[in-house]
């Protein structure tokens, strides 16, 4: 990141707490729908901690996506070359860290009372570069997003950083959005190791369900299983000074004119489109390639451009660093941010094992529900890759069952589901030799 980035984006937090308060809604909302137990209401629909015995209401990861990209709009509405930056806790660990210097995320700590405490202890530590690749090397997409959810590499991160973090409050402090964005790459990178891994039972989320207003608008319907891939919103990640942008059309949906900003080389090709009517630019401060693949039709605007200005600031910086002096959007210290094991759920349903051996599998199946789960099973549905239904057993509820004669089955990858009363308890990719 330039300099001139940095203080962007910090500006853009300030600025949003300005009004209409961005931050602390998202915070709130976050925390109002963090986690519920769906035995007790199970209409109740929450953000947080679903797997593995809620599958279809998990939506850890898309809803997270959704949400950096509600925040990064709303800066680039304040200025178009912002994009919100991603922390990697697992290289990224001192806290003399540049990410913590007070004229980039330092500066938030006192002005909003955050209280953090970057405990370097034994119980909160960052993730290992290694534990992230083993989480990134689980290839079941349920299982990846309940062990990257639990463990180190997010919960950790949160833990580590203290105050509000740890906490349902967690979006109050900056860090939050690049943590969660360091997150989101990642699932960027499993989705593009695992083409097409990536599935939500749930067919809309909560805030994004075309009810939620905030600032005057309702927020648009999200289906889960439309943005898996984060192209679709116009979200590239970029790395070793190359971003390429690719597979996407222009639509001007949010701003007058999209802008692709990055510091270092940009790509843009490989059914990039401009279509007509549409405005795009992009911007570099160093190189602009377009390549084969690239159109921009007839009737649209397109711009590539070199950002020699680099330097100057676009948002007022005397006024917010006025504000910033003043202090004047601390949060308050309320009770809730006391809850600092939010990411530290005991859930009792954490350790249910279902499971389902062996697999790969042959002639025969054998499923099983540990007593200590509260549900059992009535019912197996086994899909093949087409979804098509290769196999329906009903029977009376159960903690075990074994499915026999499976031979007719074609060698191949299945879906498996497992009900109980019409509800989802498991679904998984099992494999026939
Ligand atoms: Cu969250």
């Amino acid at each position: 990141m330039t300099q001139y980035e940095r203080d962007e984006l910090v500006n853009a937090f300030y600025e949003l707490r300005n009004g209409p308060d961005l931050v602390a809604d998202l915070a709130q909302f976050h925390s109002d729908f963090f986690n519920f137990d769906s035995a007790s209401d199970p209409t109740q629909l929450d953000i947080h901690f679903n797997l593995p015995d809620e599958p279809e209401r998990q939506i850890f990861f898309a809803w997270h996506r959704y949400q950096m990209f509600e925040m990064e709009q709303a800066m680039q509405e304040l200025n178009p070359d912002i994009s919100i930056p991603w922390w990697d806790s697992s290289e990224d660990q001192s806290i003399f860290s540049p990410v913590w210097d007070e004229d980039f995320m330092g500066s938030f700590d006192a002005a909003w009372l955050l209280n953090r405490t970057y405990e370097d202890n034994d119980i909160n530590l960052l993730p290992t570069p290694q534990e992230v690749s083993t989480v990134q090397a689980v290839q079941d997409f349920l299982e990846y997003a309940n062990s990257m959810e639990r463990g180190r590499v997010h919960a950790g991160a949160h833990r580590w950083v203290g105050g509000a973090m740890p906490t349902t409050l967690s979006p109050r402090d900056p860090i939050f959005y690049l943590h969660h964005t360091f997150i989101d790459k990642l699932w960027d990178d499993w989705e593009t190791a695992n083409p097409g891994g990536s599935s939500h039972i749930i067919t809309s989320m909560i805030r994004y369900d075309g009810t939620y207003v905030f600032n005057g608008e309702v927020l648009p319907l999200v289906d889960p299983d439309d943005i898996t891939d984060s192209n679709v919103l116009g979200v590239f990640y970029a790395e070793n000074q190359l971003a390429s942008l690719s597979d996407y059309t222009v639509s001007n949906s949010h701003h007058s004119i999209e802008n692709f900003y990055y510091q270092f080389i940009i790509d843009v090709g490989d059914n990039f489109v401009v279509p007509s009517n549409t405005n795009c630019q992009v911007t570099s401060i160093n190189e602009i390639n377009l390549l084969p693949g690239f159109t921009a039709q007839s009737g649209s605007s397109f711009v590539a451009r070199i950002d020699t200005g680099n330097q100057a600031s676009r948002l007022d910086n005397t006024s917010l660093l006025a504000s910033r002096i003043n202090n004047p959007n601390p949060f308050e210290y309320d009770p809730a941010i006391l809850d600092k094991n939010a990411y530290n759920p005991t859930d009792p349903n954490f350790e249910a094992a279902i499971s389902v051996s062996p697999n790969p599998f042959d002639t025969f199946l054998d499923l099983k529900i540990e007593e200590s789960n509260r549900q059992g099973m009535d019912e197996v549905v086994i899909y093949d890759i087409s979804g098509r239904i290769v196999l329906q057993k009903y029977f009376d509820e159960t903690n075990q069952y074994q499915l026999e004669d499976l031979n007719y089955l074609l060698g191949g990858v299945y879906i498996i589901e497992i009900l109980n009363g019409n509800r989802l308890v498991l679904r998984k990719k099992i494999v026939k030799e």
